[in-house]
């Protein structure tokens, strides 16, 4: 499905994260692939989990704290000396302060906003903007969001305005990006036990309350992400851009 295609992966951290099922389904479907990890903390694991599990061709690794300018820049430095041209972006990257995630909403500071906001947020139009030049023939960008930017998710907080900010950033970019044929997405998982949701108080009970009040009664699976994320960077949803798909077994359909 995406033989030929060049794509790169913002926010893996382990094999729990979406990003390393999306990358797997993306890497069984034959794109060739740039990874990139935030620091020297994640780069031995994620060289083994890549060794473990990635077929031919091993991907491109590279450093990247979307906070810094000048590591994004070198990460299409790079794909551009290695493939010449770039086809789609992975974008699933978020932080919020602890605190922020724990106490009441209306106790968060100016400084856990704007770090919120700038990690979750302004991360994606920083890797989307120096992609454009090797978006040459056109391009997807995905990225990840969740429910609790809709509706009030306990404790989910400052998260939520910042997915909701995101979503929104997905239509502009969407807007701006079509006439040059590259088009935008979101998909809005259900829960699922990675490193961002583990250690989040009940959240094995909120994963069970979940599962009971889906339409498919399961809960979401990684494997499911991954593939809804190879639909999304594949000529197969060509004519989708500015969506935010939900990938939750049906539960924010419900009304009751
Ligand atoms: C996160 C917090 C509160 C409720 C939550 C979550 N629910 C779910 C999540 C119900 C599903 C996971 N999620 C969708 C996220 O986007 C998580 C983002 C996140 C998680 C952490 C934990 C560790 C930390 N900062 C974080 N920043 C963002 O220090």
């Amino acid at each position: 499905m995406l033989e030929g295609k060049v794509g790169v992966v913002f926010g893996l951290a382990n094999q729990h994260s979406l990003a390393w099922h999306i990358t797997k389904a993306l890497a069984e479907a034959g794109a060739n692939l740039a990874i990139t990890y935030q620091n020297e903390r994640f780069e031995s694991k994620i060289k083994k989990l890549i060794a473990g599990h990635l077929q031919e061709p091993p991907p491109l690794l590279l450093p990247c704290n979307v906070l810094d300018d000048r590591e994004i820049e070198n990460v299409y430095r790079e794909i551009g000396q290695r493939f010449n041209k770039l086809d789609f972006i992975v974008h699933s990257i978020a932080f919020a302060l602890r605190e922020d995630l724990e106490k009441d909403f209306y106790t968060t500071s100016r400084s856990g906003f704007q770090t919120a906001m700038e990690v979750s947020v302004y991360s994606l139009i920083a890797v989307a903007r120096p992609a454009i030049p090797l978006m040459k023939e056109g391009g997807s960008i995905v990225t990840l969001t969740y429910l609790g930017s809709q509706r009030v998710v306990p404790n989910y907080n400052i998260m939520g305005v910042a997915k909701a900010a995101l979503e929104s950033s997905v239509r502009y970019l969407a807007y701006d990006l079509g006439k040059k044929g590259i088009r935008v997405n979101a998909l809005s998982p259900g829960p699922v036990n990675t490193l961002s949701a583990r250690g989040i108080k009940g959240f094995t009970g909120f994963l069970a309350d979940v599962r009971e009040h889906t339409p498919l009664q399961k809960n979401t699976e990684g494997s499911e992400v991954g593939d809804a994320a190879l639909f999304l960077c594949s000529d197969l949803s060509r004519g989708i851009t500015g969506e935010t798909i939900f990938v939750d077994s049906g539960y924010h359909i419900k009304g009751y």
